[in-house]
């Protein structure tokens, strides 16, 4: 087994500079536009690293793009879904396959421009120092910035972060952005049973799973843009399942306790 499924520790360093042993989970759909280019700059950033697009059978031909992308280069691969089954099972099905693959870290990003390859070297950073087992990628921290939002959207985006973060008692400021770099081992040690799937949800869920199984995570800016080309998948629905959400996490968290206090 490549991955021990261990607590993190700081015993487990990664070589940041160039990628070595780190895994790239792109969850795709509709991303023809953008593909090529994404894929071309995150291999420019991290040359040792490997791309994993994970795609949902966009009915823009994305997978099949991948797949040519893949011929050309053996450090891109495709793991292809049956159907849009939505972001979050995207990511576990990437990350389980990162794992499998023998990866040490496991870096998870947007294909649609919003997460600057350019920043890859600088979310590893912390992994390689064995400063942190979770990096986020942050807008919300002292120099991350978003660009091309309204006023609207970024009320929505922070306060969602700010409730989050309260109800839970974590201290990450960005807690729905989804560029992330895990250390493979924390990432193996997180559950991926009954994890609420939605888009943001996802991203606070994972984030408090880790947190709760020990994870140290830190966050560094990042400047955050707007998609470039595609459709937007943002809703008031998804906005409110993860309020939602957020405060059942609290519950389960409090029946958790009264239940290890009881045994
Ligand atoms: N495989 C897969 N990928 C998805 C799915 N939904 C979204 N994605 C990808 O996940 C990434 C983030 O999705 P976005 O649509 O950009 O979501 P967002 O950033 O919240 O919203 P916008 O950027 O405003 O559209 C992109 O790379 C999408 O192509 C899905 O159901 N399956
Ligand atoms: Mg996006």
């Amino acid at each position: 087994m490549p991955h021990d499924g261990g607590l993190p520790g700081p015993g487990h360093a990664v070589d940041a500079g160039t990628g070595t042993g780190t895994w790239i989970v792109l969850p795709t759909y509709n991303e023809a536009e953008n593909l090529p280019g994404i894929a071309h700059a995150i291999l420019q950033a991290l040359p040792a690293a490997m791309l994993l697009v994970v795609d949902d059978n966009s009915p823009d031909g994305t997978g099949l793009l991948a797949d040519g992308l893949a011929s050309l280069d053996g450090r891109i691969r495709v793991r292809h879904r049956p159907g849009k089954q939505g972001l979050g099972r995207a990511y576990l099905d990437g990350f389980r396959e990162a794992l499998d693959g023998g990866a040490t870290s496991v870096i998870q990003m947007d294909a649609d421009w919003s997460h600057d390859p350019g920043s890859l070297p600088l979310l590893l950073g912390p992994l390689d120092r064995g400063e942190a087992d979770l990096v986020i990628g942050s807008r919300y921290t002292k120099g991350g910035r978003v660009e091309d939002w309204g006023l609207s959207r970024r009320l929505i985006s922070q306060g969602g972060s700010l409730f989050a973060r309260v109800v839970l008692g974590l201290r990450v400021r960005d807690l729905t952005g989804g560029f992330k770099a895990w250390r493979g081992s924390t990432l193996a040690a997180v559950p991926f049973d009954g994890i609420h799937a939605g888009g943001y949800v996802f991203q606070i869920e994972m984030t408090e799973r880790a947190s709760r199984a020990g994870a140290r995570v830190s966050e560094v800016p990042i400047t955050f843009r707007d998609r470039r080309v595609g459709q937007s998948k943002m809703s008031r629905r998804i906005i409110a399942e993860a309020l939602l959400v957020v405060i059942r996490l609290r519950l389960d968290r409090v029946a958790r306790r009264r239940r290890d206090r009881r045994r």
